[in-house]
């Protein structure tokens, strides 16, 4: 008989934690990873068409940019939420206090910052425990991940490795590698680049472990294989992440000088929420982890507002500005103007594309009717 999907899943998870990792097993440990990969994705299915996964806290998107609160339970999050933003989440000192996501905005340089209190994540959280699915549906939709833990616990690989079965990437940028699916031709690979990682046959390998037969893949950085099943698996997300060490009241002198200073490599903040120290520091790199920018806009043959920028992530165009103003800004764009960093001179006339650098004023043209 066929084993079932889940037993399959735990048997490669076997073998690739008891193959030793070198040159000679490198191409088969790429392929199981593969499968792997791919029948987590079916197992997932499943489970969405049972009902099992779909449910979700259905909390409204606000504000420039959504951060998520992520720790284990009782570390502090519904604490720093109330520090942080004009909302009251129930602080307890027992664990689960917080069992749905609370929501609350944090102004912070004229952008209005979402910021999601969210129950603790535990080990097995990806796989449905302590509600985890709908905890980790509500973080992936996401821009940033602020891990919380306690000065005394700041081990979170088990929180990480939640996080990143839940197909989420901390600070992680999307591999610059396309595939493109073909009626005939076989697979063929091309790299701008040298690959030390991986080479032509495992990729194929792991290529067709995905089912494709036909295809073209681009490939344009040093890409891993896990790197390459992200490509291909095409549901992840990239997400920035950062670290707050909270409760660091309770610590010595001595012990906190002996605390690593970044945890799991991620930018680290030392605070006390219940202290409210900390909270300038946090809020300030916070939105510089966010990487907002502050466009002012300044209606054709009037002054700019100077006093409520329109903000936007770093790297937007000017058609992301028509979008955040109104739908019908895009359809009806003539021309825009810019004054600032971006522009070669005051006032220069720029197009849709032309990507805008915080400070710049702009003016927008649109067709009128
Ligand atoms: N000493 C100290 N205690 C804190 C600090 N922050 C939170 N606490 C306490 O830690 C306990 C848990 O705080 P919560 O904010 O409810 O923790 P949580 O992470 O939201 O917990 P769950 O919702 O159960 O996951 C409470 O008793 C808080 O008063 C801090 O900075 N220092
Ligand atoms: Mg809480």
């Amino acid at each position: 008989m066929m084993a079932s999907i889940e037993e399959q899943i735990r048997e490669i998870e076997d073998e690739i934690t008891h193959t030793k990792y070198n040159k000679a097993t490198q191409g088969h440990i790429g392929k199981l990873k593969a499968k792997l990969a791919r029948l987590s994705q079916e197992s997932e299915k499943r489970l969405a068409a049972q009902g099992g996964s779909g449910k979700s806290y259905g909390v409204k998107k606000a504000g420039n940019a959504t951060v998520a609160l992520v720790g284990f339970p009782s570390v502090g999050k519904s604490t720093l939420l109330n520090n942080l933003t004009d909302a009251k989440s129930e602080i307890g000192h027992y664990h689960f206090t917080t069992l749905n996501v609370v929501p609350g905005v944090m102004e912070y340089k004229g952008a209005k910052i979402q910021i999601l209190d969210l129950p603790g994540l535990i080990k097995g959280a990806s796989k449905g425990r302590g509600r985890g699915r709908e905890v980790l549906s509500a973080v992936r939709s996401s821009d940033m991940v602020l891990l919380i833990v306690d000065v005394f616990h700041t081990d979170i690989s088990v929180i990480v490795r939640e996080l990143r079965l839940a197909g989420m990437r901390l600070n992680e940028k999307p591999p610059d590698t396309v595939i493109t699916k073909k009626e005939h031709g076989g697979i063929i690979v091309k790299s701008t680049v040298e690959l030390t990682h991986i080479d032509e046959d495992l990729i194929k390998a792991i290529v067709k472990e995905y089912g494709h037969i036909n295809a073209d893949i681009v490939i344009r950085e040093d890409i891993t294989e896990d790197q390459l099943i992200d490509v291909l698996a095409g549901n992840r997300v990239y997400v920035k992440a950062m670290v707050a060490m909270n409760k660091v009241d309770l610590a010595d002198e001595e012990f906190l000088q002996n605390v690593p200073e970044k945890v799991h490599g991620y930018h680290t903040v030392r605070v006390s929420a219940a202290l409210e120290r900390g909270m300038d520091v946090l809020r300030d790199e916070m939105y510089e982890e966010l990487e907002l920018i502050r466009i002012f806009m300044k209606p054709q043959g009037q002054e700019a507002d100077m006093v409520e920028p329109l903000v936007i992530r770093k790297g937007s165009s000017v058609g992301d500005v028509c979008d955040n103003i109104h739908r019908n800004f895009r359809p009806n764009f003539r021309y825009a103007m810019v004054w600032g960093e971006s522009g070669k001179f005051p006032g220069q006339m720029v197009g849709i594309d032309h990507k805008v650098i915080d400070g710049d004023i702009l003016s927008i043209i649109v067709r009128r009717g």
